[in-house]
């Protein structure tokens, strides 16, 4: 019977390898980013914010087991309802999803200064794919930043792989919503999501208080190309889950 036992609770684990979720800690420290990101910001952001994201998606997997045992990202390319339980779970889980990568895809300008470190630049197949998708990375960066600015609300711009036609897009969803929720999401804003930006009041109002188009500039100083590129590469082989995890 032990050994029955034992087995049992050994499958339980591996089956349950994704739920509960953790908060994955940032790649570097708080103050990090200061003087584009501001240390108060950074942290109430990931130990609040996120954190919050994380314990409720793992309280709304206690009522929806089945939905526990799949990888994130596959939750959030399946996800279906408007049920209580379900709404819980597609803001949670797209609230972790995307803070996991937004953190990621920043980091510290002084890394700049570190010749151990990889340089700030993109891959030469992701400005290939920018240039093809916007003719020039300042038309991206322009239009991104467009949106980002008029998104009306709370949500997130998004800089997408589209599989189908094999092209990147910029797209906007409110409020923790991602470009994964293919149930969820309108048709023409769901893709592979590389590069994405927070754009709730609470990513930018201490420090810069109601000026998010001050934010959307900061926020480019800090944007971690070699990360950004990486994702290029793994949403392109289908490599979801390296989209958010830490290796
Ligand atoms: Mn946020």
């Amino acid at each position: 019977m032990l050994a029955v036992a034992t087995f049992a609770a050994l499958a339980s684990i591996s089956v349950n390898a994704q739920a509960p979720y953790k908060l994955p800690p940032l790649q570097y420290s708080y103050s990090g980013l200061e003087n584009y990101i501001d240390t108060e910001t950074m942290f109430l952001h990931h130990t609040r914010h996120h954190n919050a994201s994380v314990n409720n998606l793992n309280t709304a997997l206690k009522s929806a087991k089945s939905l526990s045992t799949l990888k994130l990202t596959t939750l959030l390319k399946t996800l279906k309802g408007k049920d209580t339980v379900t709404t819980a779970i597609r803001n949670n889980a797209g609230s972790h999803f995307n803070h996991a990568q937004f953190w990621r895809n920043l980091r510290p300008t002084w890394y700049n200064f570190n010749p151990a470190l990889p340089k700030n630049v993109r891959s030469p197949a992701l400005n290939n794919a920018i240039n093809k998708a916007f003719g020039s990375y300042s038309n991206f960066n322009a239009t991104f930043s467009t949106a980002a600015s008029q998104l009306f609300g709370s949500g997130w711009t998004w800089l997408i792989y589209k599989p189908a036609t094999k092209s990147l897009a910029v797209v906007s969803t409110p409020n923790q919503d991602n470009p994964l929720m293919t149930n969820i999401v309108a048709p023409e804003l769901q893709g592979i999501p590389i590069l994405g930006i927070d754009v709730w009041e609470h990513a930018y109002y201490l420090k810069v208080r109601n000026m998010r188009n001050r934010y959307i500039a900061n926020w480019w100083q800090v944007v971690n190309w070699p990360q950004v590129s990486s994702n290029y590469q793994n949403a392109i082989k289908g490599n979801l889950e390296a989209l958010w995890r830490q290796a």
